[in-house]
């Protein structure tokens, strides 16, 4: 059978602010409590879902991860004293474990979990490997809820293994590039590097080395990369940031590994030894498009998908407008690429300023089975499912929050409402 590429995303959640929490991620630093939109922030999700459904994509949607406000707050003072009192307690007290606690950045679904297809597992199966994400506490808070919706509902037990999230930094299919010709994968695993000036890396390699042995993969299949500090020092603080690919194409920024030049040819023989065919490999040179021009844009966040009829789709953020770059990629890509590729800007500018764009809202994998006996069909993007959705966002979501609005009980509880919509 023919692989189906699927993508999940959820809801972007009606607590959506812009906290200032993430390690190494710039648009999150210099946003740091400014006003947030999480109607505008929401709808933007939607509609980049709504446009890869118009377009044929086997797309699932997740309603947005709930936090127990209440618990974490009372929790945090012993259960000592009253809900309303302590929500302004802690604001005073300590502001970032309050934007920590309203954060909604489950949103960004690319780090929540690692899955490969059965084509590429020893015993056949599927596998999933739910994220750590032990670099931001305001993550690690989703970790739970992300192994209860893989264990309890979206997989099929009978065609899908659930490991335990590593004991070492992991930051999910954000830092993995599936390649492939058409069946098996092969795998490009990036990790960070230790000597970084500014920022920390996130993910450890060892979490791949140990993803690779859980997921019984082909270790002749799996080639390891480091990101170059620099990358990371310049905001690169997930390698969606700084290389996108998919089947037979591969684009990275000239700056984004250790020892690039040395890893492109491993990377371009390896894939021939595999598939008995060629990759293409597109490198943009820094001398056009330099690191921080590479964060700024989020060009190589651009999301890749590919349709039924086997031609490819490429959501580029719409910010990325008018930049050479754009131009320069699709003169190479059609030079070089046999492949058909449709280029569409989106907007997801509310998700950028956190660090996050359309690459980064979703999760994805080749399913070569007919989906719907590896997936819970309740979670099947429709257009009747977008409209419900859609209706929800525009008639409960605020407009627009300031991190001072969650003090109010008044507030909070609308939240909790609004989440109950979603069920
Ligand atoms: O982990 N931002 C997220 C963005 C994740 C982007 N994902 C990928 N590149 N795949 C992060 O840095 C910001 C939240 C805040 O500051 O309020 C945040 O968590």
């Amino acid at each position: 059978m023919k692989p189906i590429y699927t993508c999940f995303d959820t809801v972007i959640g009606p607590s959506y602010h812009y906290g200032g929490l993430a390690l190494g991620n710039t648009h999150s630093l210099s946003h740091k409590h400014q006003v947030s939109y999480p109607k505008k922030a929401a709808l933007q999700g939607l509609s980049k879902m709504k446009l890869l459904l118009d377009h044929g994509v086997n797309q699932y949607i997740l309603p947005p991860y709930k936090r127990d406000y209440k618990s974490l707050i009372q929790g945090y003072y012993d259960y000592q004293g009253d809900f309303e009192d302590n929500l302004k307690r802690l604001y005073d007290d300590n502001l970032n474990l309050f934007s920590a606690f309203f954060s909604a950045s489950s949103a960004w679904l690319a780090n929540a979990w690692t899955m490969t297809p059965s084509i590429d597992s020893v015993d056949c199966r599927y596998h999933v490997s739910p994220a750590s994400l032990q670099a931001c506490f305001h993550r690690q808070l989703d970790v739970d809820q992300t192994i209860t919706l893989l264990t309890k509902s979206l997989c099929s037990k009978s065609y899908v293994t659930c490991h335990h999230p590593a004991a070492f930094f992991d930051e999910g299919a954000a830092n993995m590039i599936r390649l492939s010709a058409g069946g098996k994968g092969l795998y490009l695993f990036v990790s960070g590097s230790f000597n970084t000036k500014r920022f920390e890396s996130r993910h450890d390699s060892r979490s791949w080395q140990l993803l690779v042995n859980q997921h019984q993969l082909d270790p002749d299949y799996v080639i390891y990369l480091t990101q170059h500090p620099d990358a990371i020092d310049a905001g690169v603080f997930h390698n969606d940031v700084i290389s996108f690919g998919l089947d037979d194409l591969l684009v990275v920024h000239e700056n984004a590994f250790v020892d690039q030049a040395n890893y492109c040819d491993t990377i371009l023989e390896t894939y021939s030894s595999c598939f008995g065919t060629d990759l293409t490999l597109i490198q943009i040179p820094d001398s056009i498009f330099n690191l921080k021009d590479a964060v700024n844009s989020y060009f190589f966040n651009s999301q890749l998908v590919r349709k039924h009829n086997d031609c490819y789709l490429l959501l580029v953020p719409s910010r990325c407008q008018g930049l050479p770059v754009v131009d320069y990629f699709i003169s190479e890509v059609s030079r070089q690429w046999e492949k058909q590729l449709d280029v569409v800007y989106c907007d997801v500018d509310e998700s950028i300023k956190n660090g996050g764009g359309p690459a980064c809202l979703r999760n994805s994998v080749d399913v070569f089975d007919d989906p719907n006996i590896i997936f819970d069909d309740h979670y099947i993007f429709t257009e009747s499912l977008y409209n419900r959705y859609a209706h929800v966002i525009n008639n409960y979501y605020f407009d627009k929050v300031v991190l001072s609005d969650f003090k109010l009980i008044e507030y909070v509880c609308h939240l909790d409402m609004i989440m109950s919509k979603f069920i």
